[in-house]
């Protein structure tokens, strides 16, 4: 699909509870506030703003056993995923904009319910595979990804306002991008599982034009589904995006990470995807908001075709003099 024809079907999702810090919920507003939909718009993108999603606080949420905040995750996840769905129903290209990583439960499940079977590139520091047992923080943003694996469902026990969640992903059909702060748990699934990693290991080793390369190889090597980008803003370095609730150090370049979106755009695969844990409160000034904030447009903006050696509608013609 060329440039033009593409649609963005925006969803804000401003919910904290898979994590225990304040303000993640404020990313929503505040990268709509950075331009996001009048700079799709200037790159010829159809826009559709769904608003921010309203979600219902839940009393009495105690821990089952060391998962916090079970059941407003759980309810906030299946409005999300109802609402990722229908834009992917009216035709769009969908963008979830978080709000934590818990979102991802919602996001992909309601993606693969519109669309079927679908890959998944996710990019991150963190590997975000925990089961709700092995997971030693509670906090259901490590969690996310093992709750719609179809390989881990008899790992997965029955959580308050979870049963609605039917695991809709394959271990084969996901690859990580920019890990570097991996649980054991986690490493011992991703090795079980045999999925395929890009750590920053990997990264520094090839390079991440041999990395794109080999992602869009694997993802395309048998039947072409749609991709879904989850984008955690804290697979790049704090240096650039510091105001994210766990950043680790040693993250992808600016450069880097913009070539991961600009590349799975160019797959014409792209389908869904989640821009998640921008905090605002996490930041020490205003510039480390604003540059984590630029960050997740500018990888927005690449996500729908914006490339830095420039672009151009195919109908653009000189001016005669
Ligand atoms: N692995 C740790 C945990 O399970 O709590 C840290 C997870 C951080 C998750 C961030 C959102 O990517
Ligand atoms: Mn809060
Ligand atoms: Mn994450
Ligand atoms: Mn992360």
């Amino acid at each position: 699909r060329s440039l033009h024809h593409r649609s963005a079907g925006i969803i804000g999702a401003p919910f904290c509870r898979g994590q225990p810090r304040d303000g993640v919920e404020r990313g929503p507003d505040l990268i709509r506030a950075a331009g996001l939909l009048q700079k799709l718009h200037e790159q010829s993108c159809a826009v559709k703003d769904y608003g921010n999603l309203a979600f219902e606080d839940v009393a009495d949420d105690e821990p089952v056993g060391r998962v916090k905040r079970a059941r407003a995750v759980g309810s906030a996840n299946r409005r999300l995923s109802e609402a990722v769905r229908a834009v992917k129903q009216d035709g769009h290209t969908s963008v979830m904009l978080g709000g934590d990583h818990s979102l991802a439960i919602g996001s992909i499940h309601g993606h693969s319910a519109a669309v079927g079977d679908l890959s998944v590139v996710w990019v991150d520091a963190h590997a975000d595979i925990n089961t709700p047992l092995s997971s030693d923080t509670g906090n259901i943003h490590g969690q996310p990804v093992s709750y719609l694996l179809h390989e881990l469902h008899a790992k997965i026990p029955v959580l308050p306002n979870f049963s609605w969640i039917k695991p809709c992903v394959s271990a084969k059909d996901l690859v990580y991008i920019g890990l570097r702060d991996v649980d054991p748990a986690e490493h011992y699934i991703l090795k079980l599982l045999g999925v395929k990693v890009f750590s920053m290991s990997e990264v520094d080793q090839l390079g991440v034009a041999r990395v794109m390369e080999e992602t869009c190889d694997y993802l395309s090597a048998k039947v072409k589904k749609p991709i879904h980008l989850s984008y955690d803003i804290d697979a790049i370095d704090p240096s650039v995006t510091p105001a994210t609730g766990t950043p680790v150090s040693g993250g992808l370049t600016y450069r880097e990470g913009l070539y991961i979106a600009e590349q799975v755009a160019q797959t014409g695969l792209l389908s869904a995807v989640d821009m998640v844990e921008v905090n605002p409160l996490r930041g020490e000034t205003d510039q480390d908001v604003r540059s984590t904030v630029n960050m997740a447009v500018d990888l927005l903006l690449a996500c729908f075709g914006r490339l830095r050696e420039g672009n151009h509608s195919p109908d653009y013609r000189l001016p005669e003099p």
